[in-house]
């Protein structure tokens, strides 16, 4: 059986955790060979976030340090799969989409998979001041990495574990997003970007919409002419072979699959569901700013 993590950074959204645990389609996955965990990252909360979640089954990790990243490199030490995939707390991701995107994973032989959520069918979900400032950052975002990501915002990836060790990413906050796609693209893991469903968010806003766009900002600069400090991870022009390269976009939408204590420390409960992997390809790595091509494989939708 394969094994996956689904980690889910969570600051104050209790209200939709019922939503969110149960879209998360654990029969069909088992179906389709993946034994799965479910982890939320409880981001020091003030309401009930941790009660409602291991209420639900999820394995809560405590972050202490709030910040989207930091909650995130949280999530990942304690994530036992040798898969990861990661979504947020507010309704508005797919994981109902995950056999199916499993299955690209799987098929194409990829190692980092992240989606699109800014296809023209998704406009309804999002405010229009965020899709213009997401496809802003992502228009500069390729320009800078030439990775042809289309949204290099979004929050939904899949990608396997080994990947995760083999990358410097430092962002505390919610330029972890950016950094993490970057770095693995830059790294030359093979990658592939897909189009998914967007939804509408349950509950309220944590997103800091200028500061947040500031900080992007400049970590997109900060990281393009960055010196790794760190040997072997994300390396321009290190010796390692240069794996074949996978690009970026696949057009249809990726649906759900109709049928189918120390208080500085994280820590992270055991309770509810299994333990998660997946078979996993040697990490080719690093070639600096290749460009991926797009590949032409349709994503099969539902
Ligand atoms: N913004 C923010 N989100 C956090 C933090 N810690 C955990 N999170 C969670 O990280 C996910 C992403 O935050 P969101 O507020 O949804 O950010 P976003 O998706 O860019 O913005 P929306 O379009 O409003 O959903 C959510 O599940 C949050 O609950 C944090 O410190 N700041
Ligand atoms: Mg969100």
């Amino acid at each position: 059986m394969n094994t996956l993590s689904i980690v889910i950074p969570a600051l104050n959204e209790a209200p939709n955790l019922a939503t969110v645990m149960a879209s998360v389609p654990v029969d069909a996955l088992a179906e389709a060979g993946w034994q799965t965990e479910i982890l939320v990252v409880d981001n020091a909360s003030t309401d009930d976030t941790a009660e409602v979640a291991r209420s639900l089954g999820a394995r809560v990790v405590s972050q202490p340090a709030r910040g989207y990243g930091n909650a995130y490199l949280a999530g990942f030490t304690a994530a036992s799969g040798d898969v990861i995939a990661t979504g947020d707390a507010d309704c508005t991701y797919p994981f109902d989409a995950l056999p199916q995107l499993l299955r690209t994973l799987v098929e194409q032989d990829v190692e980092f998979l992240t989606t699109d959520r800014l296809g023209r069918e998704n406009r309804e979900a999002m405010k229009r001041s965020h899709t213009m400032a997401n496809h802003a950052l992502s228009a500069l975002s390729r320009l800078l990495f030439r990775n042809g990501l289309r949204d290099s915002q979004s929050g939904m990836w899949i990608f396997r574990r080994h990947v995760w060790h083999g990358l410097d990413v430092r962002s505390t906050g919610m330029a972890f997003s950016q950094e993490i796609k970057n770095a693995a693209t830059r790294a030359g893991y093979r990658f592939l970007e897909v189009p998914i469903e967007y939804r509408q968010r349950g509950g309220e806003v944590k997103l800091n919409a200028l500061p947040d766009g500031v900080a992007n900002l400049r970590q997109l600069f900060e990281h393009r002419f960055r010196r790794s400090t760190q040997p072997g991870a994300e390396q321009p022009g290190a010796e390692q072979p240069i794996p074949e390269q996978r690009g970026a976009e696949q057009r249809d939408v990726a649906r759900p699959d109709a049928e189918q204590s120390d208080p500085e420390q994280p820590s992270v409960e055991q309770s509810g569901p299994e333990q998660p992997g997946a078979e996993q390809s040697g990490a080719g790595r690093p070639d600096q700013g290749q460009v991926a091509l797009p590949t032409q494989r349709k994503f099969e939708s539902v």
